[in-house]
Parts: C-alpha cells; sequence; structure tokens
C-alpha cells in the first residue's frame, strides 16, 4: 500500500526536510526513498549513512552540528581501534555500531536491507515509511585528480578537497529498485525531491533507470528543494562540485541537471530562478524545527498548485 505522499533523500540536508515533512503530515502519509550509494562496508560491516542519518534525525537521535551519527555517542571502540594501529579515518560511535552489527546480522541471515531498516524505523516509532532505493549494492565512485575514489574515501577520508570530473555508480544497471519504491513515486499526490547533493546524493537513485522512469511517468507533480542558499551549499560540496563540473552554481543548473520530469522548485528567498518551471520562494535555512516545517510547507504548496 503505497503512501499519500513520497520524497527522494540523501546526505545531511535531505534528512532536514524529510523530518519537517513528517511534522506537517499526518503519521505515516509519507515516504522516504532514501540513497544506499553512499554505503559500504568497513571492516566487514555494512553502513547505510543516509539510511541511518535520516533514522537519527526522525528520531531525535541525531547529533545536529555534526549532522551526522548520535547526540552524546562515545568512541571507545575508536579509541581501542586507534590503539592497536588499524584505520581511523571513519568515525563508529559505540551506539551507531548497534546499527552496523545487527544489519549485518539480519543481511547474512537473508533479511533485505529493506527489510532491516523497516525493523528500525518500526524500533523507533518512526511515522513514514523508509526505503531505501535498493536492495541490490549501489556504490558511489568519484574520479578526481587524485585519482578514482570510493564515495566516503572522498567525502570523508580527502574531507571532499579532490577535484571531482565524474560520479559514477556501481551496479546502478543491475539494480532492481526496492519493493514499494515504484508504487511510493506512481501511486502519491506528490513527489518531493530533498535538498540533498542532486550528483551525489540524488543521481544514484536516478542511475536506476526504473526510478528516474517512474518519475517521467508518474501523474504526481515532483517539486524539489535547491540544496543552493545564495549560491553556495549549506553544507557539503555541492557549490564546489558544480563548479569543478564546469557548471553555473545556480539554481537554473540544478533544474537543468534533473530534467524536465521536474515540475516546481522550491528556492531561498530571493536567488536566481529558471524560469522553465513552477518556482515556490522562502527562507531555505533549515536549523530549528519550524524551520524545517516551513520548507515543507512550501514545498507541500507548491505541489498542490501543480497537476500533471
Ligand atoms: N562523516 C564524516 O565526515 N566523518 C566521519 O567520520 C563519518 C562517520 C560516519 C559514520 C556513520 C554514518 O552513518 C555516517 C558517517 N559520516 C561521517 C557521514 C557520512 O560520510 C555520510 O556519507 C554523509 O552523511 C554524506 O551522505
Amino acid at each position: 500500500m503505497s503512501t499519500r505522499f513520497t520524497v527522494l533523500t540523501g546526505g545531511v540536508g535531505g534528512a532536514k526536510l524529510v523530518d519537517g515533512l513528517t511534522r506537517i503530515l499526518p503519521p505515516h502519509s509519507l515516504t522516504a526513498i532514501v540513497n544506499t550509494g553512499d554505503d559500504f562496508r568497513h571492516f566487514g560491516l555494512p553502513i547505510s549513512p543516509d539510511i541511518d542519518t535520516l533514522l537519527y534525525t526522525l528520531s531525535g537521535q541525531s547529533n545536529q552540528e555534526l549532522g551526522w551519527g548520535r547526540e552524546g555517542e562515545t568512541w571507545n571502540f575508536m579509541a581501542v581501534l586507534r590503539s592497536l594501529g588499524e584505520e581511523d579515518w571513519f568515525n563508529l560511535g559505540d551506539g551507531d555500531l548497534a546499527l552496523h552489527i545487527l544489519r549485518g546480522a539480519a543481511l547474512a541471515a537473508g533479511d533485505s536491507l529493506s527489510v532491516i531498516t523497516a525493523r528500525f524505523a518500526k524500533a523507533w516509532g518512526l511515522p513514514l515509511s523508509v526505503l531505501p532505493m535498493s536492495d541490490d549494492s549501489v556504490a558511489t565512485w568519484v574520479a578526481t585528480d587524485e585519482g578514482l575514489l570510493p564515495f566516503q574515501r572522498y567525502f570523508v577520508e580527502h574531507r571532499c578537497a579532490p577535484k571531482v570530473q565524474m560520479v559514477r555508480f556501481e551496479g546502478s544497471a543491475e539494480a532492481q529498485p526496492a519493493p514499494g519504491v515504484i508504487s511510493a513515486i506512481m501511486a502519491c499526490e506528490a513527489v518531493f525531491i530533498a535538498p540533498s547533493n542532486p550528483w551525489l546524493s540524488v543521481d544514484p537513485l536516478l542511475s536506476i533507470a526504473a526510478i528516474r522512469t517512474a518519475l517521467e511517468e508518474t501523474r504526481a507533480p515532483v517539486v524539489a528543494v535547491s540544496p543552493l542558499i545564495t549560491g553556495k551549499a549549506v553544507k557539503g560540496p555541492t557549490a564546489k562540485l558544480m563548479a569543478e563540473l564546469g557548471l553555473d552554481v545556480t539554481n537554473a543548473a540544478i533544474a537543468y541537471h534533473y530534467g524536465d520530469w521536474l515540475d516546481g522548485l522550491v528556492v531561498h528567498s530571493e536567488d536566481d530562478a529558471p524560469d522553465t518551471l513552477a518556482i515556490a520562494r522562502t527562507n531555505t535555512l533549515m536549523i530549528s524545527p519550524d524551520d524545517r516545517e516551513r520548507v515543507a510547507r512550501a514545498a507541500m504548496d507548491l505541489a498542490a498548485q501543480l497537476t500533471r
């Protein structure tokens, strides 16, 4: 059974919009389809950063200043790991480890990532459906002037410093959308694209052909919230990456990148806006819960004005 609204999301910025939507919508009327291109195995543990960031954000457990991981986390595991001389560029908090260990055990027992993710969301009483984009492996790789880097090495170890030439998604040609993903896009009243990095956090979803086709074919209006605020990203490498790809750091470039399946774009107050699609304006900086609700409402209102 699909829900009334659907949001495609990845990364920290995306989680904030999803939080805003859950605050203004009735319980269980929203489905979040989450990027898994950031996923990787570390010390044999399956890490799903964008899923976990969303679960923490929606359950009020997230570390607000870091944007990822848990509030009040402890780092005993990392201290012992370092004492053993192991690589410590990717921080695994003591509480965070529970999700990776349980996810690993469930995958080993034959459960799908979808089933495991739904189990976590239910355990924390989250008022929405959280679906990975796929239960198959899709891995984001970033071709840079320092070589081809797996996503987390680019993003965390190299702190997004290398100059990006191209982003690719290993496995997406074979990957199937997770159960419920296509129906969530086709049978809803509106689809939202969260203010995630289009090239790093949304493109992995679009690299799965059936997802892109569903966005082109759905009768629901599709509305994105721009990740840019006055030509800069709130957090993360969106603006830097756009410049490295030779693109203008504008909302027009973002709308063009998505394509003509996008019906509307919510932009930050007086920022530039293309005239090729419907525009809504609001302060899109999301810090407080009220901010998140404001931006969610702006996206909902824009979608309500649009019919395909
Ligand atoms: N981001 C960092 O910048 N440094 C880290 O050490 C780090 C660890 C980490 C552990 C679990 C997790 O779910 C996310 C983590 N992130 C970390 C964020 C991660 O790189 C995500 O891919 C970003 O949120 C971008 O989507």
